[in-house]
């Protein structure tokens, strides 16, 4: 029998820069084996909809039992599980194809949103007992990242015992430093990330501890 695998993707660079570190956590990670199951590293275009169709291809090609998405959120410190997608695409920016949709359903005739079936917060206790900052994220945005999520999650409700989730990574400390942003160096990111899925693939029932926050 096959190994089982996980699929793991990153996106392509976008805005200005050159690099995007979640496809080098995702590229790094490639082949690894985690709790016995085979990491597969998947790239996707940051272009709304050809993002959604590589990622379907990837899930129909390879029969992932786990699938996380990883993309880039400058300015936030931590890695961030996303616990929420939601059914709007609202770029503030164009997209690497040029498009800006605003106030568009990621999919009509979808629900308003669909969760996370990832343990989140057994996820963000496991990076910072490791000492990787890690948090509960409750948006993921309204850019290419929440539609992949969305999409992801989607599709996911028909593929039972699969389960799915989304996860933001801040800049590389050279990027930051440009920025004037906040950053986390490549093996922080990679090990946060390798703990991640472990524990994705470990624990069943989430833990029971707030990740909540107040506006
Ligand atoms: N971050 C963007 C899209 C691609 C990426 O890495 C986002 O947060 O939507």
């Amino acid at each position: 029998m096959d190994t089982p695998r996980l699929l793991l993707t990153g996106f392509e660079p976008f805005d200005q820069d050159t690099v995007n570190p979640s496809w080098e956590v995702a590229r790094a990670l490639h082949g690894q084996r985690i709790e016995g199951v085979r990491v597969h590293a998947l790239l996707l275009p940051c272009v709304f909809g050809q993002s959604l169709a590589v990622l379907q291809a990837g899930l129909r090609k390879h029969r992932p039992r786990l699938v996380l998405s990883l993309g880039l959120a400058p300015g936030r410190a931590e890695l961030s599980v996303e616990r929420v997608a939601i059914n709007v695409d609202d770029a503030r920016i164009p997209d690497n194809a040029g498009a800006q949709p605003i106030d568009q359903p990621v999919l009509a005739a979808a629900p308003a949103a669909h969760f996370s079936t990832l343990p989140i917060k057994a996820m963000v206790h496991a990076m910072l007992q490791a000492g990787v900052p890690a948090a509960v994220s409750q948006t993921a945005g309204t850019f290419v990242c929440n539609h992949v999520f969305f999409g992801l999650m989607h599709s996911l409700r028909r593929r039972p015992g699969v389960r799915g989730g989304f996860m933001h990574v801040p800049l590389l400390p050279e990027q930051a430093v440009q920025q004037g942003l906040p950053g986390l160096a490549l093996d922080q990111q990679c090990l946060g990330v390798q703990l991640a899925l472990a524990t994705a693939l470990r624990v069943a029932a989430d833990r029971q501890e707030s990740g909540g926050s107040i506006a």
